[in-house]
């Protein structure tokens, strides 16, 4: 058996992706509506306020192209608070014009691979702002999920870790090289979804996403090892850019 990276893991996520109903928001009336927006105002309120208290971090999006309409990411410490928190969304007035389009469940990930021996990182300070992060504000989201190939003689998992920590950093140079225009985070879905890393990147330049996603398809690590979900790509929203739309 190979030896399986060791994983820091911190914050649970919920990638939310709802369309928005335009025939139901159309024919409600006003009462409705009104009740709708108060609502979504309370729930993200509430986001903001954990946010402040440092328990948990969210971002909004409006999805562009016909896979969903709108992305709620929310961090918290537990899959126990991120079940109510989805829950609160559905029992709200605002839910039955949010029609689920593509969920996903995942934990902040970093693995060992590039760890310095020796160190305990949760003595590093870095290491736990990225397990508990302040989702950045970014002009611009992309998201996709992934999984690394177990298929014949591409099979990540019967690699040795030093096979594997070389490829890792051959990624991870790609990667830096894009500091200060993408911003990454890691996802780790193994046993909670239905791929084995979701992976959120953020940037104020939407085409920074492609040069990035492309230029690592030519690194081996997603050249062979590398299999793809379904991307979505949003722009940022606030509480009074949801309800502008929706006016
Ligand atoms: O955490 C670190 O910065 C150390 C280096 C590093 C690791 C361990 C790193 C850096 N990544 C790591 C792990 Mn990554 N990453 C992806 C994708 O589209 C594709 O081809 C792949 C999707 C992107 C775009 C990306 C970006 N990375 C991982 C893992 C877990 C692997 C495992 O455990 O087997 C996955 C699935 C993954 C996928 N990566 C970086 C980036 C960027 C931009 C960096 C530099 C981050 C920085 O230095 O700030």
């Amino acid at each position: 058996t190979n030896e399986a990276a060791q994983t820091l893991d911190g914050w649970y996520a919920l990638h939310d992706f709802r369309y928005i109903d335009w025939n139901a928001w159309k024919q409600a009336d006003d009462g409705h509506k009104k009740e709708a927006l108060q609502d979504l105002n309370t729930i993200v309120q509430g986001w903001e306020q954990a946010q402040t208290e440092k328990v948990g971090s969210h971002a909004m999006y409006y999805i562009v192209g016909q896979k969903a309409d709108l992305m709620f990411m929310n961090l918290r410490e537990s899959m126990d608070q991120l079940g109510e928190l989805e829950t609160a969304l559905n029992q709200s007035a605002i839910a039955p014009f949010l029609i689920p389009a593509y969920s996903y469940v995942s934990v902040v990930e970093l693995s060992n691979y590039m760890a310095k021996p020796g160190s305990d990182p949760m003595e590093n300070p870095e290491v736990v702002a990225r397990l508990k992060p302040v989702l950045p504000k970014s002009k611009h989201i992309c998201f996709y999920p992934m999984n690394k190939k177990r298929d014949g003689q591409d099979n990540w998992y019967m690699l040795s870790m030093d096979e594997r920590r070389s490829m890792m950093r051959s990624h991870g140079l790609i990667g830096r090289s894009y500091a200060g225009k993408v911003k990454q985070i890691i996802t780790g879905s193994v046993g909670f979804d239905d791929w084995e890393w979701g992976v959120t990147l953020f940037a104020d330049d939407p085409l920074q996403f492609k040069k990035l996603v492309y230029e690592m398809r030519f690194d081996e690590v997603s050249a062979r090892y590398g299999e793809f979900g379904e991307f979505f790509v949003g722009n940022l929203v606030d509480r009074e850019g949801i309800e502008h739309l929706l006016k």
